[in-house]
């Protein structure tokens, strides 16, 4: 016990209770025949919450943590104890942490891993004594300067192998923590100026590297999925990993799309001009969605502001996709979320994520009950209820040919009638759930 959230106790489901506690998240509410803690599988994240000091480009740090700068082994570990009591007060079933945050670095490369292994250690401590699992690890290939001009990116092949030691590291240690994914967010893989970049050359030791991460989880045995989190820019001004769909391109070409699925953050999915469902439906469509980060961006600033969700239609649009897609398998509903630099108290923390956990959870059950009573498979169904019919089938099948085809449209002079998408009338059924 780290003594900083000594005034909160874990908190229950109470729906008509004004203190701490949560008004709509009942983990044991059953939500098509699943408990709703299996449907949510939340995830706080270690960064944001126990990490960042609450700077932006204007001012330092306005957070004052017992455990800040964390730049000690005692420091770390306090802040570890912290951290573990937040995920108690909260219940959540999972947690996710990049290396750097949970140790400081070392004086070499050696020296870093032995203290993630050391701070590992006291992870499975607290995990085994009823802690929560680990959603995923991943390794922070973006903050020290030696990241500057890339990760595996970088045109200096010893940054590259540098990458390959924290990332090895890393998946050993979200190996034996029982991890059930392993997340790569490309930060630093892009460009800031095309005029002093590779890009043929960047993009081969991007798609090497995944490989050699793919080959290592074999050889290790990991069970868990890699996963990809795209974003199209910030901090670079380009970032290869731009949206799903760029991804998919990656991993195709490179050999990948059955071994590497994605991790799709709300607000990456904002800045790369998309809706957060645009890009989950899509991820479903190629078969490579795999786990979400359910933090969302002010809607006037172009930057990933990482706020914690609080629109309960959002949300519900949401879990809509994720549902249909057949739920989480080995993803989860991960917080990569921070307060506003105002928010200063140990309380603002804990309510911050209750409140988040109460907005995904309506969310869930109005995507739930859409689903449910097919408010929008009917109408989808009906509006492709021409496809059903055999010459419709035939189209696509082996023996059909352009020319085929087109001399049949001829023959029964066919000449199609538009009809209405009903777009209004859908979302007006949308608002009925929300
Ligand atoms: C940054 C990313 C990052 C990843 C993990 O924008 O969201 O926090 O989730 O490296
Ligand atoms: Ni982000
Ligand atoms: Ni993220």
């Amino acid at each position: 016990m780290s003594g900083y959230f000594s005034d909160f106790a874990p908190l229950a489901y109470d729906p008509q209770g004004s203190g701490p506690g949560f008004r709509h998240y009942d983990p044991n509410e059953v939500v098509m025949g699943k408990r709703m803690e299996d449907h949510l599988r939340f995830a706080v994240c270690y960064w944001h919450s126990f990490v960042w000091e609450g700077g932006d480009p204007f001012g330092g740090q306005t957070f004052r943590r017992p455990w800040f700068p964390g730049d000690t082994m005692d420091l770390a570990k306090l802040k570890a104890e912290a951290a573990f009591d937040l995920f108690r007060i909260l219940g959540v079933p999972y947690f996710t942490f990049h290396d750097h945050d949970v140790r400081p670095e070392g004086a070499s490369l050696t020296e870093s891993r032995r203290r993630l292994e050391e701070m590992a250690d006291l992870f499975e401590t607290k995990m085994a004594a009823g802690g929560p699992k680990l959603l995923w690890g991943t390794a922070n290939l973006f903050s020290n300067r030696r990241y500057m001009a890339g990760a595996s990116t970088n045109p200096d092949p010893e940054v590259f192998a540098y990458c390959a030691a924290t990332v090895r590291a890393c998946m050993e240690v979200t190996h034996r923590l029982g991890g059930e994914n392993y997340v790569l967010w490309g930060g630093r893989e892009g460009y800031e100026t095309l005029l002093n970049t590779d890009l043929t050359q960047e993009l081969d030791h991007m798609g090497r590297f995944l490989n050699l991460v793919v080959e290592h989880k074999h050889r290790i045995g990991f069970k868990g999925a890699i996963l990809i989190e795209p974003k199209p820019q910030e901090p670079t001004k380009h970032q290869y990993d731009f949206d799903v769909a760029t991804v998919y391109g990656f991993l195709k070409r490179y050999g990948l799309e059955q071994e590497v699925k994605v991790n799709i953050e709300q607000g990456h999915a904002i800045l790369a001009g998309h809706s957060f469902e645009h890009e989950l439906a899509m991820a479903n469509a190629l078969g490579i969605f795999g786990s979400i980060d359910m933090n969302r961006n002010d809607q006037q600033s172009g930057w990933d502001t990482d706020q914690f969700p609080n629109s309960v239609p959002e949300a519900a649009l949401a879990y809509y996709e994720v549902l249909r897609g057949g739920g989480f398998s080995t993803g989860g509903t991960n917080f990569d979320a921070k307060l506003r630099r105002q928010s200063l108290d140990a309380e603002d923390l804990v309510m911050a994520h209750a409140e988040a956990m109460d907005v995904c959870a309506r969310g869930l059950k109005a995507a739930a009950r859409m689903l449910e009573e097919e408010a929008l498979e009917g109408p989808r169904r009906a509006r492709y209820a021409g496809w059903a019919k055999p010459e419709a089938q035939a189209m696509l099948g082996a023996g059909a040919s352009l020319a085929s085809i087109a001399d049949r449209a001829e023959a029964e002079g066919i000449d199609p009638q538009p009809a209405s998408g009903r777009q209004e009338r859908l979302e007006a059924v949308v608002n009925r759930y929300v």
